[in-house]
């Protein structure tokens, strides 16, 4: 009896997040509570015999690497697809494919940054060790990345091979991959070029970087994966895109001015943009406003795995006022994007773009 009723609350606790979060409210507690789903999925693939070795190096890999995020960018693709629904509402299936899709993004975005923190030499993500420091971890951490970069195909085998929109769906996440790698890869052969001459780090070449690494997978694709759900062809919404990848720059330039100012125990991350010799938003800043004496600090300390260095570049930063600089820049950016916003012909679009921009507004994490 005591089985039996704990079955029925549960069921009821989980059929009634459902509900709320199909009506309206709260989705994050019932996205939350799909991942379980798609990770079973996962460990039971037919085509992959798992050891329990196996099994239980991937589940770890899973819950270590994928649901600890802000899901932003998951939760986008389901609040996207409400708003353009226009109060018609989702039904349980419509409701849990627009999650998957939010979860393929997550997905993804765990692949880039179990990379990401290899490449950049980073300790900590989202408040724990990055993966690849984790005690036999280690390079595997590579392969990790593989892993969760080719689970995100199978997931939308799974639930969408039969729609009509599923070549255009495979197309999408291809395509932003292709982006947000070619991204890393400006990002990361930049700062050679920096090393050789810092006088190259300018505001295009920043703009270029960030579009191309943070922009579309972060920005464009919840919206794009929404727009496919709902049968629209992604061609008729450049200016949507456009948009986006305006927002998407705001985002990056948020995340380089967090890196060296922000509190790593609220952000989760210790920055290493100095130490990295990274084309950030504020070294781009300070050269464009330094003087000569300040270059030669910058020229002396930019770039260097010392602390000392580090407190030094963070001091001319303050100097040059960098944080009214940012805040500056914060309100003319968000001014502008609500103006953009507001010149889309749709109001259901324009809805979209509007709950996306409040949610990144003067974040602190
Ligand atoms: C992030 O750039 C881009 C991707 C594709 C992960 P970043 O290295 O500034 O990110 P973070 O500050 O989170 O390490
Ligand atoms: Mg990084
Ligand atoms: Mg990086
Ligand atoms: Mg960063």
């Amino acid at each position: 009896l005591f089985a039996f009723l704990l079955c029925f609350s549960l069921g009821a606790t989980l059929s009634g997040l459902m509900a709320m979060a199909v009506n309206g409210r709260d989705v994050k507690p019932a996205f939350l509570g799909f991942y379980s789903r798609l990770k079973e999925d996962i460990l039971s693939d037919p085509a992959f015999d798992y050891t329990d070795d196996a099994r239980a190096w991937i589940e770890r890999m899973l819950d270590y690497n994928v649901p600890r995020g802000k899901l932003n960018r998951g939760i986008s693709v389901v609040d996207s697809y409400k708003l353009l629904k226009e109060g018609i509402e989702l039904d349980d299936n419509e409701f849990f494919l627009s999650c998957a899709l939010g979860w393929c993004i997550e997905w993804l975005q765990a692949y880039f940054l179990v990379l990401d923190d290899i490449v950049d030499d980073s300790h900590t993500r989202r408040g724990q060790p990055c993966w690849f420091r984790v005690p036999k971890v280690g390079l595997i951490a590579t392969n990790d990345g593989t892993l969760l970069r080719n689970h995100i195909p199978r997931i939308l085998k799974r639930y969408f091979r039969d729609k009509p929109y599923y070549v255009d769906l495979l197309d999408l996440f291809n395509e932003v991959e292709f982006q947000t790698a070619s991204g890393q890869m400006l990002d990361l052969i930049t700062t050679h070029e920096g090393e050789q001459d810092l006088s190259k780090y300018k505001l295009p070449v920043y703009n270029r970087i960030v579009q191309y690494k943070t922009a579309y997978y972060s920005f464009y694709l919840p919206v794009a994966c929404a727009l496919l759900m709902s049968g629209e062809n992604l061609d008729h919404f450049v200016g949507v895109k456009n948009i986006l990848v305006e927002m998407g720059t705001y985002f990056q330039v948020q995340d380089d001015y967090l890196d060296c100012f922000g509190d790593p125990e609220v952000i989760g991350k210790i920055g290493t943009d100095i130490e990295d010799f990274k084309c950030s938003w504020l070294v781009v800043q300070a050269i464009e406003r330094a003087n000569e004496d300040q270059m030669k600090i910058l020229h002396e300390n930019y770039g260097k795995k010392d602390a000392a260095c580090v407190a030094k570049v963070k001091a001319l930063y303050k100097e040059l006022d960098l944080q009214t600089v940012f805040s500056e820049y914060e309100s003319k950016s968000y001014e502008k994007l609500i103006l953009n916003i507001e010149a889309e012909p749709s109001k259901a679009v324009q809805e979209v773009l509007k709950s996306f921009l409040h949610k990144i507004y003067k974040r602190q994490k």
